[in-house]
């Protein structure tokens, strides 16, 4: 077959890059040589032609004036963002020399690699450099900042990070979207629900802390207090068993502890449920009962829920409830949180953990960027980022940049462009854009596996997340066959995977006919649950010996510090998390950065729609425009967007966040921190 990247013209198929659970189906246009338009692909069963407005204007970021051409070096103070272009034989002799003279001094756990799924595709997010790491015998990372919290509270009521098949929730009747902005973080969830309305009169409800667009689409929109959702789960089950909508049948064959649940519920009466949410005692009432009668019934967990200081628990909670009606048996119904485990491939071939010869090597979580490079004894001495832009999206942002300012810090930056942690570095490489490599995807939503074909040629001297560690490798002389596996080689190792027999018919060779396959998901899910009963544990006993209470409980958020208002810094519509923040095209299509304002809360603080505001607390400030209204309840303040601090503009809302660990698996607590708010006079 003939490359697409030789083809300087014509229509080719591929898949959308970016960390986000629709995966679309792209057709990427091309006229001499170069990207003129992308859409979606009309013939992908899920997606089916529809692509947001971000991706839409890819082309704007590809073709972006400011994309890196060249390797760069340092040229001046360190954060002056001053760089000189240099070639990339000196840009990795300058690496291995000063990774040889650390490895020589400190040891190879001075050097800490920095990742995540800027590109998510496998072999770029944690394929050739999880061998080369394990190799070097570097410090580990454990990357945490995005769902864990959720995932481990999620497996230890269901096993695993599986649900429904989203395709199925056509037939669903009811909706319940919690904590998830659908409309602009899983559009086609969104456009599913939308059809079931339009076809069944399904109804949407939309539990969530702020009436964003996707509250706005609902049918009922439920405002709540942050971190409170467990209590609302409770308060639904108390109701269930107390008005006798459970299901015992089902619960008598597919749980464990539904007595001890019947029993446990009684202090969750609706009264103690409201005062804890905010939700009246009716809508408790309103909402369980219009649970237990629809059928199917859905539930849609999202990742804002559990970036809290209790955000396991609440997703282990909210787990536990299409088993008190049976949800699970009727096509359509259960819930859905991540899809990862359908698609799971074989790990261990691909990112050879094997190569990592001392396992008690020391790990650090993602989280905690700012602490590790201030605090951590003997010190990083080295950190290599890619696929990711800490100095915006990790908390506690004032200490991170703190820790990058280190002048004894060696800083290697891999990306596409010179991005805020960039200017921190001491040596920047240019990275390809996902158009431009091989690879293979797997959606955390959909039940898909697409492969990457290159569309187009690098752009200038970049070179792929594979390429540059297959380079260090043989520069630094590792002659092991894994750290020379071609791409092709990489994607046979990880779908060689009898282990999963959802995979049995995707081979690269199918995939190069097909572009994309679904999961082969034939088993009776509900009977191969990986849970220790092989049952949905209502009552685990895992969780006794993880130290956490058998039972799904209600804890409260952390006290974080005495400043009035909770702060929900969010994602935004028009970016991707910091992707697209620095591209004009998509600044403009999102206008500003705001905060959003109870109109009650303005009142007292003298607060005008549109006037600038000054947010705090002893991690850090922000000057942001406010948005009065009722979106968000009083005592509760939103954001939308990772904005870079600009000249003259203090936007960096994780300067405010706390970088506090939530109660499962390290997840991080973006949206349980707490500021003050005052007019700017
Ligand atoms: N347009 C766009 N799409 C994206 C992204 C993006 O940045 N922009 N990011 C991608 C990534 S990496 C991820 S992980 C996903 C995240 O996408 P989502 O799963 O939608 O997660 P968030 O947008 O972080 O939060 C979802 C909602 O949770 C609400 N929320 C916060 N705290 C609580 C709470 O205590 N209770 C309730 N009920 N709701 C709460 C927030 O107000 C928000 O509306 O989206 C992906 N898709
Ligand atoms: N306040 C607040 N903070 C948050 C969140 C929030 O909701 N609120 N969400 C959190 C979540 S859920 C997540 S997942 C994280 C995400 O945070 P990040 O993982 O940092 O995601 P991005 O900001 O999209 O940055 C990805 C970077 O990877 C680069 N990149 C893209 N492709 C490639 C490639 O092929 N190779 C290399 N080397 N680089 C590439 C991009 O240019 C970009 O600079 O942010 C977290 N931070
Ligand atoms: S960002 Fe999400 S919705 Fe937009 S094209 Fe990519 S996968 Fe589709
Ligand atoms: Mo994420």
């Amino acid at each position: 077959m003939q490359s697409y990247v030789t083809q300087k013209d014509g229509v080719f198929p591929s898949v959308c890059s970016l960390d986000c659970p629709d995966q679309c189906g792209l057709l990427v246009h091309k006229k001499d040589g170069k990207i003129i338009k992308v859409e979606g692909d009309p013939a992908h069963p899920v997606t089916k032609g529809a692509i947001c407005n971000k991706v839409r204007h890819m082309t704007e970021r590809i073709y972006d004036s400011n994309r890196l051409t060249t390797p760069l070096k340092r040229v001046s103070a360190k954060g002056s963002g001053r760089f000189a272009p240099i070639s990339w034989e000196e840009a990795i002799e300058l690496i291995v020399s000063k990774w040889k003279a650390l490895i020589d001094g400190h040891g190879p756990e001075s050097i800490l690699p920095y990742s995540f799924y800027g590109n998510m595709g496998n072999l770029t997010a944690e394929g050739m450099d999880r061998r080369f790491f394990h190799r070097l015998g570097s410090s580990q990372l454990e990357r945490t900042i995005c769902s864990v919290a959720g995932g481990v509270g999620y497996s230890y009521t269901m096993g695993s990070a599986a649900g429904i098949d989203p395709e199925e929730t056509i037939h669903s009747k009811l909706f319940i979207m919690w904590g998830i902005n659908a409309v602009s973080t899983n559009m086609h969830q969104m456009t599913i629900a939308q059809k079931a309305r339009k076809e069944h009169g399904a109804k949407i409800v939309v539990i969530d802390v702020h009436k964003n667009q996707t509250g706005r689409m609902a049918d009922w929109f439920i405002p709540i207090h942050p971190g409170t959702d467990s209590a609302l789960a409770l308060g639904m089950m108390h109701i269930l068993f107390s008005e006798q909508l459970v299901n015992h049948n089902f619960l008598k064959d597919y749980t464990v502890g539904y007595q001890q649940l019947e029993e446990h519920v009684k202090q969750y009466d609706p009264k103690t449920v409201s005062s804890i949410t905010g939700v009246p005692v009716e809508d408790i009432y309103k909402l369980t009962r219009m649970y237990a009668e629809a059928s199917p019934s859905f539930i849609r967990i999202g990742n804002g829920l559990q970036h809290h200081d209790n955000g396991g628990m609440i997703v282990r909670t909210i787990a536990c409830l299409p088993a008190l009606t049976g949800a699970w048996l009727e096509r359509g119904g259960g819930a859905l949180k991540s899809s990862s485990s359908i698609l799971a491939y074989n790990v261990n071939a691909l990112q050879r953990p094997d190569l990592l010869e001392n396992k008690q090597t020391r790990r650090f979580n993602m989280n905690q960027l700012g602490q590790t490079l201030l605090e951590t004894e003997p010190p990083v001495y080295s950190l290599f980022v890619y696929g990711t832009n800490p100095a915006i999206v990790a908390p506690e942002s004032n200490k991170v940049r703190q820790g990058l300012e280190r002048e004894d810090l060696f800083t290697v930056v891999h990306d596409l462009f010179l991005t805020e942690t960039a200017k921190y570095a001491d040596v920047i490489l240019p990275a390809t854009s996902a158009f431009e490599n091989l690879d293979f995807y797997t959606s955390y939503w959909h039940h898909y596996l697409h492969l990457q074909q290159p569309v187009i040629e690098r752009y200038g001297e970049s070179k792929s997340n594979t390429e540059v560690f297959r380079l260090l490798a043989e520069a630094i002389g590792f002659d092991d066959e894994a750290l020379k596996d071609s791409d092709e080689e990489l994607i046979r190792h990880a779908l060689d995977y009898p282990e999963n027999p959802y995979l049995e018919k995707i081979t690269y060779d199918a995939l190069v006919d097909e572009k994309y396959i679904k999961a082969n998901r034939s088993d009776d899910f509900l009977k191969n649950l990986q849970t220790p009963s092989g049952k949905i544990e209502l009552y685990s006993e895992q969780m006794v010996r993880h130290g956490y209470p058998a039972l799904p409980t209600h804890t409260p958020l952390v006290e974080d510090g005495h400043f009035p208002f909770l702060f929900i810094p969010g994602p935004n519509h028009n970016f991707l998390n910091s992707t697209f923040s620095n591209n004009e095209k998509h600044q403009s299509l999102e206008k500003s950065a705001k905060i959003h304002l109870n109109h009650e809360d303005a009142k007292q603080l003298g607060i005008e729609d549109g006037e600038v505001v000054r947010i705090w607390n002893e991690r850090g400030e922000c000057e942001i425009i406010a948005s009065v209204g009722e979106n968000v309840l009083p005592g509760v303040v939103v954001s939308q967007g990772l904005w870079a601090d600009m000249p003259g503009k203090k936007q960096l809302v994780n300067a405010l966040a706390p970088d506090r660990l939530a109660d499962m698996g390290g997840g991080a607590t973006f949206f349980s921190g707490r500021v003050n708010v005052k007019k700017l006079s």
